[in-house]
């Protein structure tokens, strides 16, 4: 296998500075001699850059900010995502704050159509990211990209996403942040809902062995998108909207395992990091631990299995 980085250092979907240094933080945390010493050979592509001169673009909702910056992300970060894939490279997006994933999630959307086979998300995050521009009330677009990438309306500005992801094939995972009018959204689709109280009562294992499940059944594809948010801010604090009761790092690490030994995992974004934030760097340093799992470290081998 061959891991494909891309530096995304977005900060147009939130406010508060610092997820521009994102990238900069998981290589200094060594993200690559990680990804080599699990024999990966990997690719750097370096930082995505905005260009100078951004897209004029206009919003019926007056809150959403820095509308133009990130459509021109999202542009940049679907095509080197579909690229890296159609390269036959695994990406990782070192972000960069969540909206990124309007992008990323675009560009495996593309690739997934162009090879035939289903797109499935997992968002691990704290929150559920299902506004559209036209609901937010923050005008933060990174609460926005599963919206998108299922296809909801109100995205004029960014283009039609490529193929909708039905709501069946996205699953939120970790979730304990809602907003009002996100929650009437989700409670008329489909989408799978893995809220932190279902993580409590039925743990790691069977909800999110259930959905790769399901992934395998179909042959699809399988796009993670993990916040930093996702884990609990005594174990993650550099990120700019902590949430209590986040998971565990031996949760984190269990999911990551899973996946991995599934090997259906085919693009993966790390989101929302803010090293400004971090203390002496243990964020990045989890996150890239984390990486790891998700690429293949444990103790002891076990077999590819199924879960249900
Ligand atoms: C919140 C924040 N729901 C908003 N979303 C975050 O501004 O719409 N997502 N932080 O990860
Ligand atoms: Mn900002
Ligand atoms: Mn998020
Ligand atoms: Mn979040």
């Amino acid at each position: 296998t061959r891991t494909i980085l891309i530096g995304a250092p977005v900060d147009s979907g939130q406010r508060q500075p610092g997820c521009l240094m994102g990238p900069a933080a998981y290589r200094v945390a060594g993200l690559r001699p990680l990804l080599e010493g699990l024999g990966l050979a990997v690719a750097d592509r370096g930082d995505l850059a905005l260009p100078q001169v951004l897209p004029r673009r206009h919003c019926a909702n007056g809150a959403v900010d820095q509308l133009p910056a990130t459509v021109a992300w999202t542009g940049l970060i679907r095509d080197a995502v579909r690229d890296a894939l159609r390269q036959g490279g695994i990406p990782i997006v070192l972000g960069g704050d969540h909206s990124l994933a309007l992008g990323s999630v675009a560009g495996a959307a593309e690739d997934a159509a162009a090879q035939g086979r289903p797109l499935f998300l997992l968002w691990m995050d704290a929150h559920s990211d299902f506004h559209t521009p036209l609901s937010t009330t923050t005008g933060n677009l990174h609460g926005t990209p599963v919206a998108y990438a299922a296809g909801r309306p109100g995205f004029d500005a960014f283009g039609p996403f490529p193929t909708p992801i039905p709501a069946e094939r996205i699953c939120l995972f970790g979730i304990r942040s809602v907003d009002p009018a996100e929650h009437r959204a989700l409670q008329d689709c489909a989408i799978g809902v893995n809220d932190m109280r279902v993580l409590d009562e039925q743990g790691i294992t069977a909800p999110l062995g259930a959905f790769l499940d399901r992934v395998r059944a179909a042959q699809g594809k399988l796009h993670v998108s993990l916040d930093v948010d996702f884990l609990d801010p005594s174990i993650a604090p550099a990120v700019g909207t902590t949430v209590p009761g986040g998971a565990t790092f031996r949760e984190a690490h269990l999911a990551c395992e899973l996946i991995h030994e599934t090997g259906l995992m085919t693009s993966l974004d790390l989101v929302e990091l803010n090293p400004f934030l971090d203390d002496r760097g243990r964020t990045a340093k989890l996150m890239v631990d984390l990486v790891g799992s998700l690429m293949g470290r444990k103790v002891f081998d076990r077999p590819t299995r199924s879960f249900t």
